[in-house]
C-alpha cells in the first residue's frame, strides 16, 4: 500500500501538470532578478537528489500538504533569509510576484486556481531572522476571470497593490497559488516570499489575520471544491462552473 501511494504520487509529479516557482519580484515596473528579493527554496526532495537534474527544475515541483511548514514561504525558505535582499517599495504602488520557472516552455502559468498575496511584518523589522510564524494579513486575491476560467492562467503571475496606508516597516510578502480540487488533499501548492521595506505615511490598521501553516483546512470550500469547480480532475458530464467561488483565508485588507 505504501509503495502504491508513493508511486501514484510520483506519477502525478512526473506527468502533465504544470509546475512553477515565483522567484521574481516586480517592483517599480521592473522584473527584478530571480531569488534576489525572493527567498530561494529547496528542490522537491526526490528530484533534488537525482543526478544531472537542474536545481531550478527541482524547485518548481509543488508540495501537497497544506499543514507542512513549507506552507509559510516554500520549501526550506527560511534558510535563505540571510541572503535575500530587501526591496524598498512605495505604499500604494503596484507590485508583482512572477514565475521564474515553469514546466511548460511557454513560461506562462498553466495551472487552474487562484493566487493570493499576504503580508507579515517582521518582529523588530528584522527579516533576516524572521521565520514567518507571526500573523499575516491578505492584500489580494486573483481569482476567477469568468465562470470557466481563472485570471492567472496564461499569465506570468499576480499583480497587486501594496495598500497605501500600510504601516511602514519590513515585511515578508507571501504569494500562493494552488489548484482547488473535488478530491480531498490533492491540491498542488506553490508558495514563495519576498522581502520588502514599505515606505509611506502609514496610518492604516491591517485587519484579518492568518497563520501559515494553520490558516487553511482540508475541507475549506475554496480548497476542496464542488465537482463543478474542479478543472484538474473534472467529472465527465459536469459542466465547469466557477460562479460563487470564494478563496480561503481572511478577507482582503485594502488599507
Ligand atoms: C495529505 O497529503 C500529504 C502529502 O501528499 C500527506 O503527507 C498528508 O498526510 C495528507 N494528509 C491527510 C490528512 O491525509
Ligand atoms: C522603487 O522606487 C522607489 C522610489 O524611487 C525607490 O525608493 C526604491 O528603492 C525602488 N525600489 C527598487 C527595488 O528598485
Ligand atoms: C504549453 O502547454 C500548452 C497546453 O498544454 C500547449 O498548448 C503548448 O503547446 C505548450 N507550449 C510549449 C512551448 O510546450
Ligand atoms: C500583470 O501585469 C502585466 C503587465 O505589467 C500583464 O502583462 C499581466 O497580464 C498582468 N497579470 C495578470 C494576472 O493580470
Ligand atoms: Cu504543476
Amino acid at each position: 500500500m505504501k509503495f502504491f501511494i508513493f508511486s501514484t504520487l510520483r506519477l502525478i509529479l512526473s506527468t502533465g501538470s504544470a509546475h512553477e516557482t515565483f522567484g521574481n519580484l516586480v517592483v517599480n515596473g521592473t522584473v527584478t532578478p530571480k531569488w534576489k528579493y525572493v527567498r530561494d527554496v529547496a528542490g522537491e526532495p526526490y528530484w533534488a537528489t537525482q543526478p544531472n537534474v537542474d536545481p531550478e527544475y527541482a524547485k518548481r515541483y509543488p508540495f501537497f500538504d497544506l499543514f507542512s511548514p513549507w506552507m509559510t514561504c516554500g520549501r526550506d525558505a527560511y534558510k535563505s533569509a540571510m541572503t535575500t535582499e530587501t526591496a524598498s517599495v512605495i505604499a500604494g504602488s503596484e507590485l508583482g510576484m512572477w514565475v521564474s520557472n515553469v514546466w511548460n516552455s511557454s513560461n506562462l502559468i498553466f495551472h487552474d486556481g487562484p493566487g493570493q498575496v499576504y503580508m507579515s511584518r517582521a518582529p523588530n523589522d528584522d527579516l533576516e531572522h524572521y521565520d514567518g510564524k507571526g500573523d499575516w494579513f491578505k492584500i489580494a486575491t486573483v481569482g476567477v476571470k469568468s465562470d470557466t476560467a481563472w485570471q492567472l492562467r496564461w499569465t506570468l503571475g499576480p499583480n497587486f497593490t501594496i495598500p497605501a496606508t500600510t504601516p511602514p516597516g519590513h515585511y515578508l510578502l507571501r504569494v500562493e497559488h494552488f489548484q482547488p480540487s473535488r478530491l480531498t488533499n490533492t491540491s498542488q501548492w506553490y508558495v514563495n516570499c519576498a522581502h520588502i521595506n514599505v515606505i509611506g505615511p502609514g496610518g492604516g490598521m491591517p485587519t484579518g489575520s492568518a497563520k501559515f501553516p494553520g490558516a487553511y483546512d482540508l475541507e475549506d470550500p475554496g480548497i476542496h471544491v464542488e465537482d463543478r469547480m474542479d478543472m484538474i480532475t473534472p467529472v465527465q458530464g459536469v459542466k465547469i462552473d466557477l460562479s460563487g467561488y470564494v478563496a480561503p483565508g481572511p478577507p482582503v485588507w485594502k488599507g
